[in-house]
């Protein structure tokens, strides 16, 4: 357990640990929270959290058919498939599969997946390629990162929309933590009231490199648009591909039959978003700065 807390902290803050630590370490700390099960179980209206314990993944159903955000590691595709069954939804009716971004820990399904159901895959335009190369951006050779590739079959940008039925979803461009992170807007019916979700793509700093030799070309520049946009945002339900981005054990805890619902949290993002950015401009005066040491 302390060790996965441990890891879990240099996951929200990676630059230091980083440097001490392959990305193949790394991952086999992470990989067990990230492998570890769950019930699945239904978050707010039309949206159910088909992930595992450490990894999100998100069903959006209707009756016209559904939408499935997110996958986890390649190991734990058949983890999710069974969640989607359980619930008592078909993988088979899933028209669309969409991503946050192009990283192993959200991707390693989606080729199955597409697979098993059909369905369109959906992405930023700027991670196409690494989707479709399966690998991590800046890390092409290194196969502790690589997922299998998938065709994408529409790429996005800025407001385009995903509909399936009377669910529609929008495209909003949050890039940094990929060069394509792509957050997922749309609404749903709690009760009689309409609440604003957003699937926050990510703005962590994990594995990127920052200073001289970045990750990719604009990365700086990229996270700082996200953290500005991030300001004049209004959400009422913040998701997020790793589940403690927005304390989902905890309201999962406190979700209760015709009680008001643990996930509506206004505001939450906004305070997340200004955290990250904290976090993010710390990381980068210490990567440029031993970037000039190195010289
Ligand atoms: S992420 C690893 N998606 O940036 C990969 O939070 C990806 C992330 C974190 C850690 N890894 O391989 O250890
Ligand atoms: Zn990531």
């Amino acid at each position: 357990m302390k060790k996965i807390a441990v890891a879990l902290v240099a996951l929200m803050s990676l630059t230091t640990a980083v440097k001490a630590q392959t990305p193949k370490d790394l991952i086999a700390a992470l990989k067990v929270k990230w492998n570890t099960p769950t019930e699945p179980f239904k978050m707010i209206g039309n949206v159910y959290y088909v992930g595992t314990d450490g990894l999100a993944s998100y069903l959006i159903t209707s009756p016209q058919g559904h939408i499935l955000v997110d996958t986890a590691m390649p190991e734990a595709t058949s983890q999710i498939r069974a969640s989607i069954e359980k619930l008592g939804f078909k993988v088979t009716d899933i028209k669309y599969l969409l991503n946050t971004h192009a990283h192993i820990d959200h991707t390693g399904g989606l080729a199955e997946l597409k697979q098993a159901s059909g369905a369109r895959l959906v992405a930023g335009e700027a991670d196409k390629s690494l989707l479709e190369g399966g690998y991590y951006p800046g890390a092409e050779e290194d196969m502790a990162l690589a997922f299998p590739p998938v065709k994408v079959d529409r790429t996005v940008r800025e407001g385009d929309t995903v509909s399936v039925g009377d669910v529609t979803l929008t495209a909003r461009e949050t890039p940094g933590h990929s060069p394509g992170c792509t957050s997922w807007a749309f609404s749903v019916k709690d009760g009689d009231a309409t609440r604003s979700v957003l699937i926050f793509c990510s703005g962590t700093v994990a594995l990127n490199r920052l200073g001289a030799d970045p990750t990719y070309f604009g990365i700086v520049a990229d996270y700082r648009k996200t953290f500005a946009r991030a300001k004049d945002m209004k959400v009422d339900v913040l998701l997020a591909p790793h589940p403690e981005m927005y304390k989902m054990a905890e309201k999962r805890a406190k979700l209760t039959e015709g009680g008001p619902n643990p996930f509506v949290s206004p505001g939450e993002f906004n305070a997340y978003a200004a955290t990250l950015e904290k976090a993010f401009e710390d990381a980068l005066a210490k990567q440029t700065a031993a970037s000039e040491k190195k010289g």
